[in-house]
């Protein structure tokens, strides 16, 4: 999409200039590169509780929280403390110490399947590592995973549902190996007989089933009521190990996560984000006599050496000591789903049909292809358009996700720039500026409409 020129981003631009001169795409994450809303990316100089500045000195209310990891807002006084104290004593040494057990303590006394834990460095070492466990504890080949749904970027899992009646996976990126696709089959988010009929397919060398309980990479999406309950029946039935990616629902959609939030329980969890407080920390656990399996206790390698960092773990320590807080989610809650409301009142007044999903501290507001009935009006269109698999949320209207980004941008409001991305709440979004929020929504929904008009 070209990139539209804006104000004040001059250092941005520079920076973002000689970042593509030696990065590629100039970043190193490819959302970061804002490359779907068509402006210039951000470069960040600091954050401070739930606002970040840009090299422009550019202030924005963010609701990116670097995707994830910042629950409690930018430099938490609690988090930074414990960064500088394990700061003193060093970075890190290669060899165990007393942080990594107490992490691992938490994790395991917080969500009620895990019995053992493993420290890395990422969400997707976590789910990568999860799965080569799978494939150990059961002897068999084949993964079943979401279309829709992304667990980081290991070759098992770059893959798409296959073209025709197959659904084996074809790679969804250049440098994964087909016969290794072909042992990754894609079902249908939300729809249990998909699911029936890849395990079918599948036959008997299904060593894991992969999800993420709450979807967030296709944007939100909520999983029906009985669909994960149906996951974990259907691999009880064929014996394939159960896997949550809660890399971005662990302890954000409560302490338990989404396997406590919907009482269902997965025998492996992948976590990432919370947990290391901002620092680069992953995780992978689940059921002692699976977990028991990875070296040096079993034959199931896997290694990092800085899994365990004692930053990383100093800052996951302090962060989820603060979540650990009675009311502390219901209040997260009650701020996004007064935020949702606000927005889809804005869009309803603009006349822009949107799909807002939301659950605790986690919102995306769905752009509707506008193939609304003749006269039905956006509450309509919301009401039946739901957003609950990869097929709608992909027919989404990026177009009018961009436009209504930067029009959010201008006003100094800085969103997930993607359109299947989720936007995070934290608890440092105070009142104020939720309320700045809904305001500028308001303001961009008209605009959205304003534009089309033209
Ligand atoms: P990382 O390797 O990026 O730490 O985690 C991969 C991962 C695994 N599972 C889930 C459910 C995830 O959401 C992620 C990563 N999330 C993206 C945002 N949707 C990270 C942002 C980025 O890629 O820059």
């Amino acid at each position: 999409m070209k990139r539209m020129p804006s104000a004040n981003t001059r250092v941005s631009e520079e920076l973002f200039a000689r970042g593509c001169d030696v990065i590629p795409g100039g970043v190193n994450s490819p959302v970061r590169a804002f490359a779907s809303v068509g402006l210039s990316p951000r470069f960040i100089a600091r954050g401070e509780g739930c606002r970040v500045w840009d090299e422009d000195g550019n202030e924005y209310i963010d609701y990116v929280c670097s995707w994830g990891p910042l629950i409690l807002g930018h430099r938490h006084p609690g988090v930074e403390k414990a960064l500088h104290e394990a700061l003193l004593k060093g970075t890190t040494y290669g060899a165990s110490t007393r942080g990594e057990v107490e992490l691992a303590e938490k994790i395991a006394e917080a969500l009620p399947s895990v019995e053992m834990v493993r420290l890395v460095n990422s969400g997707t070492e976590a789910t990568m590592s999860a799965l080569r466990l799978a494939r150990a504890f059961t002897g068999r080949n084949k993964i079943v995973k979401f279309a829709g749904c992304y667990h980081g970027h290991h070759d098992s899992l770059l893959i798409k549902a296959g073209s025709g009646a197959l659904t084996f996976g074809v790679p969804s990126s250049p440098g994964v190996p087909e016969d290794l696709a072909r042992n990754t089959f894609t079902a249908v988010y939300n729809d249990v007989s998909s699911l029936e009929d890849v395990l079918a397919e599948a036959g008997t060398d299904v060593a894991a089933v992969i999800v993420e309980p709450v979807a967030g990479n296709m944007g939100l999406v909520l999983p029906e009521p009985g669909f994960l309950q149906e996951v974990r029946r259907l691999c009880d039935a064929c014996g394939a190990v159960l896997i949550f990616d809660e890399v971005i629902s662990g302890f954000r959609l409560g302490y338990g996560g989404a396997q406590s939030y919907y009482d269902v329980m997965p025998d492996l969890t992948c976590l990432g984000k919370i947990i290391g407080g901002g620092l680069p920390v992953g995780a992978y656990g689940g059921k002692r006599e699976i977990m028991r399996m990875v070296s040096p206790s079993g034959p199931v390698y896997q290694a990092g050496t800085l899994s365990g960092n004692p930053l990383a773990v100093a800052a996951g320590l302090a962060m989820l000591e603060n979540l650990a807080v009675s009311g502390f989610y219901e209040a997260l809650a009650a701020k996004t789903t007064a935020l949702a409301d606000g927005w889809r009142q804005g869009a309803r007044a603009a006349g822009v049909p949107v799909c807002i999903n939301q659950i605790g501290s986690l919102m995306t507001c769905f752009f509707l292809p506008d193939d609304r009935a003749e006269g039905e009006d956006a509450e309509d269109a919301e009401k039946d358009a739901g957003v609950r698999d990869f097929r709608r949320a992909s027919s989404a209207d990026t177009v009018r996700y961009a436009a209504f980004f930067r029009l959010m941008l201008e006003q100094g409001i800085y969103l997930p720039p993607s359109q299947f991305e989720a936007l995070f709440v934290s608890a440092a979004h105070d009142d104020g500026a939720l309320a700045r929020t809904v305001e500028a929504a308001f303001k961009a929904f008209r605009g959205c409409a304003l534009q089309e008009a033209r």
